[in-house]
């Protein structure tokens, strides 16, 4: 493959843009070499600007669960948008698609959309802190919730829990009020209870996707549960990648566990930018204009980007066979991997839920941060290099997970594998 028109656009984009990108995973940091610039998508694929042509297991993070230019979120967008793109005013589409959204989730009784699973998480936080009079939080090392100050934080020096900034410009007398625990680890959940009678809510990736796939163990989601029902913290689930990716109802359509609040994104955006944050309508009363909690977006809930999510949701809900399909190629696919890794005595974790899929390659199963962490990101980069030389384009970190689009046939899966033991074996 050729990369000379990228590597061109590349240097230009650095020239303007901060790292030549507008989401930092994009520049390829992990992986080496030149991030493809994409001149368009086509159903499962992705073209570059060289004319290189590749199977797409990103799917822009998530959000195109039908592939690209699905025909049906097309129409919804060029027909909306002839009615004009925004107006910073109500309209019906907003209700529908909350309307869907409600009739999906139990746990949601109301819904706010906003711009960014960023934005979603944030003021479900917000919400939380305002609904408890509380000011701490929780969060797990390896979860991503966005890039919100309280969020960007690692775990704190010592025996601590309290977090300190993992980035510059968060200020440390932010970043103490969240504390950091071992995901699937109940005891260090509950040394935060010992440490902090001012915890406002526990924030979780119920099927974490940010660390690579690991899904929590349901065990460990009741007894977050129960933990919050004892001390009067509530409990968030950031499904913002996998609610309707998991399943129809993301994490909670496989697990018996109800949260108190939930964040969206991604999917119900249908491409469009769009986070949503719901819950309990005791709580979503404590949020403006009804209550106290202040939260606002010129752009939540644009007419195009609710048609975008509409079109979506709606061909979901209307075939919900379509996530046994999906979850057969993403077990297809990862079996296919590990055939492939054990024919050639390489060390690899595989592990699906419903149309995500994750694979580390590591000698051990992977249950938390440090689990992940003990991986082989040499042998990662080299596997994604030379996989993306032959058309197949993955995430581009150890510590991602990738996506099953409708569009992805079995020979298309087939194909992949077939590469797969090809690259294994010169790994
Ligand atoms: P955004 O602000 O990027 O829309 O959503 C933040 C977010 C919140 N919660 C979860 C569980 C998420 O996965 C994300 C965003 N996911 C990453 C991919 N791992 C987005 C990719 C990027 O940062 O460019």
């Amino acid at each position: 493959m050729k990369h000379t028109r990228s590597i061109e656009a590349y240097e230009e984009a650095k020239s303007v843009i901060p790292g030549g990108v507008d989401s930092p995973v994009r520049a390829f940091g992990s992986v080496g070499g030149t991030p493809p610039f994409i001149e368009c998508g086509e159903g499962a694929y992705l073209v570059d600007i060289d004319g290189n042509r590749y199977v797409d297991y990103v799917q822009s993070w998530g959000p195109l669960i039908f592939g690209h230019c699905d025909p049906e979120v097309e129409a919804a967008v060029i027909e909306t948008s002839r009615r004009g793109l925004s107006f910073g005013a109500p309209t019906l589409l907003e209700t529908e698609l909350a309307k869907e959204i409600v009739s999906l989730f139990p746990a949601i009784d109301k819904v706010r959309f906003v711009n960014s699973g960023t934005e979603a998480v944030m003021s479900a936080i917000r919400l939380a802190r305002g609904f408890t009079g509380r000011d701490d939080i929780v969060k797990f090392k390896g979860c991503y919730h966005g890039h919100s100050d309280s969020l960007l934080v690692q775990a704190g020096s010592g025996a601590a829990t309290f977090g300190s900034p993992n980035s510059p410009g968060v200020p440390a007398d932010f970043a103490r009020h969240t504390l950091l625990a071992e995901y699937n680890d109940i005891q260090s959940v509950e040394a935060c209870f010992k440490e902090s009678s001012d915890i406002a809510c526990i924030v979780i990736e119920p099927i974490a996707g940010n660390m690579g796939l690991v899904p929590a163990e349901e065990s460990f989601l009741q007894q977050l549960r129960n933990l919050c029902n004892e001390h009067g913290a509530l409990l968030i689930f950031d499904e913002v990648m996998s609610g309707f990716r998991a399943s129809l109802t993301g994490a909670q359509g496989i697990i018996g566990v109800e949260p108190d609040l939930v964040t969206l994104g991604k999917v119900i955006g249908g491409g469009m930018p769009v986070g949503a944050f719901g819950g309990r309508a005791d709580i979503m009363a404590h949020l403006s204009p009804d209550g106290p909690v202040y939260q606002a977006g010129t752009l939540s809930g644009n007419p195009v980007a609710m048609a975008a999510g509409l079109a979506q949701v709606r061909q979901l809900k209307n075939d919900p066979s379509v996530y046994e399909v999906l979850q057969g190629r993403a077990e297809r696919l990862m079996s296919g991997f590990k055939s492939a890794a054990d024919a050639h005595e390489i060390p690899l974790q595989v592990d699906v839920r419903g149309s995500m899929f994750g694979f580390f390659f590591n000698d051990r199963p992977v249950k938390n941060f440090d689990d992940a962490l003990k991986s082989n990101t040499d042998r990662f980069a080299k596997f994604h290099r030379a996989m993306l030389d032959r058309g197949f384009y993955f995430a581009c970190s150890q510590f991602e997970t990738g996506f099953i689009c409708t569009k992805m046939t079995d020979a298309i899966i087939d194909e992949t594998v077939r590469n797969v033991h090809e690259v294994m074996g010169a790994l």
